[in-house]
């Protein structure tokens, strides 16, 4: 069974695309942003999966990939085009080339015109491709920075990307309207720029005259990317949290183990978010606790400390996850939620005040 995740980072409107085995669990992600890592590494582990590369399309403008920070957290292999320009990968791409991930595979193509190292990764069955920045959904990467060939392009398009079967989805790198898919055959018929009986020259003057303005990160992007996404100065912001094990879960909350707030349970305070009745009911609550009502917390927040981290708690996890957002409305930093709430504390043989046995 093939897996497959379109992600979508809002700021840089780009796609980034996780394919995995459901068998072996093998795993690549194509066009990872750095901003995006902890979400992306997020799935991967809640799908069970191992990340063997991080694949580049090419060397991006407009925002900065996350391949470098995934192999520095994962262990996994960056690859892109050998004609990338690019340092510091650990598998340069030519033509025909194939990655294997599990009983599935990419192969690759080569599709300058956006810029020399474009690369075009076409699933075994060719059921799907995944195009970069060369097809966009009835439009196209542009060709005026970054060694752009409107005339490449052109034949990158129809020389490999057309040939491709009628009914191959093709899922571009971007999309500044929404639009998440097409197919070979709906762009070779409406493309409005590379479709129909559009030739080669027809499309160069169109490209000369997008008068688009240039990628607001692209004086940031360009040289990180040629550098796979490696920054100058690692202290690496997006590390995790520092005060206790904490793991970042792709719903994009902070969460604890029974074991870890066991372990750090006399630096934090616990907030348990369910209702008084609940609190002294039969599961109890855990030594220590301060009570106060999800529906209560916006209003009674500032009875919390301010220089203490804070673990939300409630039955099962959910409720408390909720406070951890309240929470940081309300401008509190280091917090998380006791995953599996009361219910896996208890399940786990952890000690509670009250409750029946
Ligand atoms: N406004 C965007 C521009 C992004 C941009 O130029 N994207 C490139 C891909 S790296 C492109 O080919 N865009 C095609 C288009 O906008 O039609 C930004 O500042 O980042
Ligand atoms: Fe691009």
């Amino acid at each position: 069974m093939l897996v497959f995740r379109q992600l979508f980072d809002p700021s840089s409107s780009t796609y980034t695309y996780l394919l995995a085995d459901g068998k072996s669990g093998a795993a690549v992600l194509i066009d990872p942003v750095f901003e995006q890592v902890r979400r992306d590494a997020a799935l991967v582990g809640e799908l069970g999966l191992r990340l063997l590369y991080t694949l580049e399309t090419h060397v991006h403008a407009d925002h900065v990939t996350g391949a470098w920070l995934l192999r520095e957290q994962t262990g996994c292999r960056i690859a892109l085009s050998a004609d990338s320009g690019a340092e510091g990968a650990d598998r340069y791409l030519v033509p025909d080339d194939v990655i294997a991930f599990g009983a599935h595979n990419l192969q690759v193509r080569k599709t300058p015109g956006h810029t020399n190292g474009c690369l075009t990764y076409v699933l075994d069955d060719r059921s799907m491709a995944f195009t970069g920045d060369c097809l966009l959904i009835r439009g196209s990467g542009r060709t005026d920075f970054q060694q752009g060939d409107p005339h490449a392009m052109y034949r990158s398009v129809h020389q490999q990307i057309f040939t491709l079967p009628e009914n191959c989805l093709l899922y571009p790198a971007h999309d500044y309207r929404g639009l998440t898919v097409t197919s070979v055959g709906e762009e070779r018929h409406f493309n409005p720029r590379l479709g129909g009986e559009t030739g080669e020259a027809d499309f160069a003057g169109y490209m000369n005259n997008l008068r688009l303005a240039h990628p607001k990160k692209l004086d940031v992007a360009v040289p990180a990317n040629l550098k796979c996404g490696r920054p100058d100065n690692e202290v690496d912001a997006t590390a995790a949290p520092g005060w206790a094990p904490l793991r970042y879960s792709f719903a994009g909350i902070w969460e604890i183990d029974p074991h870890g707030l066991e372990e750090h349970a006399g630096a934090l305070q616990i907030l348990d978010v369910r209702e008084p009745e609940e609190f002294t009911g039969p599961l109890g609550h855990i030594r220590g606790a301060v009570m106060i009502p999800l529906g209560a917390l916006a209003e009674r927040a500032e009875e919390l400390a301010r220089d203490r981290p804070i673990v939300a708690v409630c039955r099962a996890g959910s409720r408390s996850a909720q406070a951890t957002v309240i929470l940081r409305e309300a401008g509190f930093g280091d917090v998380a939620n006791l995953s599996g709430g009361m219910l896996r504390w208890r399940a786990e043989g952890y000690a509670v005040e009250g409750g029946s046995a």
